[in-house]
């Protein structure tokens, strides 16, 4: 037995239609009340038409679908209003929804039933909060490979074959007298965690990919000031955003700009000229260029060709080096003056933003795959959460296979099988702290 919650499941504004879902034990009870057909003979999974009353008077016409538990979202009763849209008729179905006795569904509370019923896991419910947010083509297949539970197959498969190892040491330790059986068993030990190690290792290796995807490549034009930051920028996103002179110290704060190379999102910010300076402003704009590698996935270092290198140039060289970066020449049209040498190890892309910058797309393509990645089968991992479980699920399967070696006790390896076998449970939402779900389902937008 439980509430009957409702909310408004479509967007709050002007539209022709606005869906209003019903959940819970008195689903089908509460609509009937303000319904002016009778509900309760209907078949489930119909669709009956008809009007929301409030004492004598039509508030609506409407359409009400009704869903009989189990088989819904929620595995509960669910009943959904289609009725006029715009914000005056929603809301008063929604009133007197609330003052027949459902109360107010609080965010993604719909999904987190659905998760608590068992209708779906955890990354499913996860992906389901991506799909909605999917604003690119890409996200949207992360997302729906999410849903349709790619992952969660491959974890569920990793338990099922952890749970048929432990049985076999069950058997080892009520029979200890049959060595031979310890010893296939110690084999089903070793491979099991060379298996876990590579196909995590594998998830957790395109997850990269998976963020990259969903979040898109932050990017960095980083450089002294007057090299063509700016100018590069605007190439970039084709508008001239940032304003470019011959002045150096003009770009003082950042400026964001975004495109779209194979289908994923570069956010590219354009940054104060890197120099030692003593008015305050461009300081805090230098300083905050700085601070902004650490959290880039990508560097574009830009240099003049037509000067030669000063110091903060090749302290910017320093800087960045650990990061993954493309270093750029600009200014090409003009004599250059640049020592090559210091950059021999490098790629470099030489260029002059007063023409094109197709050449430094066509490298941010190459440096990251994009082409690849546009057309591999999208099931990776893509929110943090996941991707720390599965980091401690490699750790503790490379300890169990350590364990292993130095002839540890099998019914040892008994608990160390089970603790990887509850960091899978937790990826998948099988054991769960409920702290951590509360948070994660007020995330959801209402009405989900
Ligand atoms: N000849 C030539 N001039 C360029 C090129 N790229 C940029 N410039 C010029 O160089 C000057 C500085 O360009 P910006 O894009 O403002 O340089 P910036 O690195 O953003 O400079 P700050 O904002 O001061 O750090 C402008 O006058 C541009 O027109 C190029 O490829 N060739
Ligand atoms: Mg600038």
């Amino acid at each position: 037995m439980t509430d009957t919650i409702c909310a408004i499941s479509t967007a709050v504004g002007i539209g022709a239609i606005s869906i209003i879902r019903v959940s819970g034990t008195d689903a089908i009870e509460i609509v009937n009340k303000i319904f002016d057909k009778d509900l309760s003979k209907k078949e489930s999974h119909t669709i009956n038409y008809g009007h929301i009353m409030e004492d004598n008077n039509i508030i609506d016409e409407v359409m009400v679908s009704i869903m009989k538990a189990p088989k819904t979202f929620t595995k509960e009763d669910v009943v959904e209003i289609n009725c006029h849209g715009g914000i005056a008729t929603t809301n008063k179905v929604l009133e007197l929804l609330l003052i027949n006795g459902a109360r107010l569904a609080e965010p993604g509370e719909f999904t987190k039933r659905a998760f608590l019923n068992g209708r779906i896991d955890l990354i499913e419910a996860e992906s389901i909060m991506d799909l909605i947010n999917s604003e690119t083509e890409n996200s949207r297949k992360l997302a729906i490979n999410g849903i349709e539970g790619k992952i969660s197959k491959l974890i569920k498969d990793i338990i099922n074959k952890l749970i048929m190892v432990n049985a076999n040491i069950e058997v080892n330790i009520d029979y200890p007298e049959y060595d031979d059986i310890e010893i296939i068993t110690k084999k089903e030990i070793e491979d099991i965690s060379i298996y876990i190690n590579k196909e995590l290792s594998k998830l957790l290796y395109e997850s990269e990919n998976g963020k990259l995807i969903k979040e898109g490549i932050n990017t960095l034009i980083l450089g002294r000031p007057n090299v063509g930051k700016s100018s590069i920028l605007n190439k970039l996103i084709d508008e001239d955003k940032a304003i470019v002179t011959d002045i150096a110290g003009t770009t003082r704060d950042i400026v964001e700009g975004q495109i779209r190379i194979n289908g994923i999102l570069l956010n590219v910010i354009d940054t104060a000229g890197i120099r030692k300076t003593d008015d305050i402003v461009e300081k805090i704009g230098v300083e905050k260029s700085i601070k902004l590698i650490e959290e880039a996935n990508l560097i574009i270092l830009v240099f003049n060709n037509n000067e030669i290198l000063t110091s903060e140039d090749k302290e910017l060289l320093e800087k960045t080096k650990d990061k993954k970066r493309i270093i750029v020449i600009n200014k090409m049209d003009l004599e250059s003056k640049i020592d090559f040498n210091v950059f021999k190890d490098e790629n470099i892309i030489k260029l002059s933003a007063i023409e094109d910058v197709e050449e430094l797309k066509k490298e941010v393509s190459d440096i990251f795959k994009l082409n690849e990645l546009n057309n591999k089968d999208f099931t990776y991992l893509s929110n943090s959460r996941q991707i720390s479980l599965v980091k401690k699920a490699i750790e503790q399967a490379k300890n169990l296979a350590k364990a292993l070696k130095v002839d540890v006790p099998i019914d040892i390896l008994e608990i160390d099988i089970k603790e990887i076998c509850e960091t899978l449970n937790e990826i998948i939402g099988e054991s769960y702290d409920e702290k951590l779900i509360d948070t994660l389902f007020s995330n959801f937008c209402l009405g989900k």
